[in-house]
């Protein structure tokens, strides 16, 4: 389909399709070029704005598509005038035309890209102004707040009373709490938009690539009996209940002398250190002595170490150790090999499976969603780390102006924070959001959209 925008947009549609297009009908004619020779036969529908996508009347040309006719038919259209949109713009016209906020414009590329069912769902509902509407609701709460303390300062005589009034008080807490939540609604949005990186690490031969196949259910990773067998980096994407997860399988960590595979670990490495979760693979005949592994234990050790929270220890062969599948509780009151107990590793959950057989596949899924703190219940909107951002400054100037009011400090200053906590929520939805921001928004578009 070739989209054409603005005011012209009518005329150079009726050119291409050589008669009068009446308003949203679906028109079959013959699109012809600057030549009157025709290129191609389609539909044409005409939609006048405002009450069109971007706005502005927009024409909508759908011929029979493959890359050389649709050239033709572009050419068609640039040749009387129109010119190549760029990355989103359509969208960034609709926003401009007061169709979408620009959260709702973001959910349109959101919703283009998702990964999963239930990320699409969320974009959809992000689109049609469910993150939009809560924004508004908790902006609306600071404004109401900010023009009675901005009220209370043109009466100097009973600021200091108004100020010392509850009623103050208890509005910033409720504001306080109506950020908190969205913060935390929108870390959920942000897991169900972007989804998580796992990286499976550990020494050779413990199933990493197994895990890999059984997690993805896909036969991705060669498999062998032999330590090493892996040296590139293999991805493998699937959906836990909604949640995107791309998983990569790493080079068994070893000391070697071999070149392709010390770049293999100098890449699991890499990949550790840029997981939002790193799945710990043990055999689990063996898992006391994987711990004087130099590698493994530099990745659980403060203060080159990852943080607990993002880590996971998977004690593979269940099978063959006879150990129960399942989480193993409690979680790591394993002492290391010198009879102390490091605290970041007693903080790391720990699961027993066997890749090979499948059992405790489904219990390793439950454990990552918990470990990255999604839920789908109660999620119902994508959202950006841009948003979170706000939010958290939003936040953070409630806070003051909570601060402030308990000190007695003077109303303009807590009016200042309020200002700001406004400006954070109105950058959200685009009311005052720099131009550069929204060049960078829009350009990670696709074209056309
Ligand atoms: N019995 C049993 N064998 C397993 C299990 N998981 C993996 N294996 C076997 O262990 C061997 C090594 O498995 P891989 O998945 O290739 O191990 P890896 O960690 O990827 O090894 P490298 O790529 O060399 O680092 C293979 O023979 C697998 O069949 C399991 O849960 N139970
Ligand atoms: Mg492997």
């Amino acid at each position: 389909m070739v989209r054409v925008s603005g005011p012209h947009a009518r005329a150079i549609g009726e050119a291409i399709s050589g008669r009068k297009l009446p308003a949203r009908r679906a028109t079959y004619t013959s699109f012809s070029d600057i030549q009157h020779q025709s290129v191609d036969a389609g539909i044409a529908i005409y939609y006048p704005g405002p009450g069109s996508f971007t706005g502005e009347d927009v024409v909508e040309l759908q011929g029979h598509g493959g890359p050389v006719v649709m050239r033709l038919l572009l050419d068609a259209a640039t040749d009387r005038g129109a010119r190549l949109a760029r990355p989103g713009e359509f969208t960034e016209r609709a926003f401009l035309c007061g169709k979408l906020d620009l959260a709702q414009a973001e959910a349109v590329a959101d919703l283009i890209s998702s990964a999963s069912e239930a990320s699409a769902r969320g974009a959809l509902r992000s689109l049609q102004g469910a993150f939009s509407a809560a924004v508004n609701a908790l902006d609306e709460q600071v404004l109401s707040l900010r023009v009675l303390v901005e009220a209370a300062m043109d009466f100097p005589e009973e600021e200091v009373d108004f100020l010392s009034d509850h009623q103050i008080g208890d509005q910033l807490e409720s504001i306080q709490q109506g950020f908190s939540r969205l913060i935390g609604d929108s870390e959920q949005g942000i897991l169900l938009r972007d989804g998580i990186n796992i990286a499976l690490i550990g020494e050779p031969n413990v199933g990493k690539s197994s895990l890999l196949n059984a997690l993805s259910g896909v036969d991705r990773a060669i498999v062998t009996d032999v330590p090493g067998t892996t040296r590139d980096l293999v991805h493998a994407d699937l959906i836990i209940d909604g949640l995107p997860v791309q998983v990569v399988d790493t080079a068994g960590l070893r000391e070697t002398d071999d070149h392709v595979e010390l770049e293999g670990v100098k890449r699991a490495r890499e990949q550790a250190s840029r997981a939002d979760l790193v799945l710990i693979v043990m055999d689990d005949r063996t898992a006391v002595d994987a711990e004087r592994c130099p590698l493994l234990a530099e990745l659980q050790r403060p203060p080159v170490g990852l943080i607990p929270r993002r880590m996971l220890r998977v004690l593979n062969k269940a099978d063959l150790s006879g150990g129960t599948p399942g989480v193993v509780e409690p979680v790591g009151k394993r002492e290391d090999h010198q009879g102390e107990k490091t605290p970041a590793v007693s903080e790391i959950a720990e699961l027993r499976l066997s890749a090979l057989q499948g059992t405790g596949v489904d219990a390793l899924k439950d454990l990552i969603k918990s470990r990255v703190g999604f839920s789908l219940e109660g999620t119902t909107f994508t959202a950006r780390k841009r948003h979170l951002d706000a939010l958290s400054q939003g936040l953070a100037a409630a806070e003051r102006a909570r601060k402030l009011l308990a000190h007695q400090s003077p109303g303009e200053l807590i009016a200042e924070e309020l200002r700001d906590a406004h400006e954070a929520l109105g950058s959200i939805v685009g009311e005052v959001t720099p131009d550069e921001l929204l060049g960078e928004i829009f350009s990670n578009f696709c074209i056309g959209k």
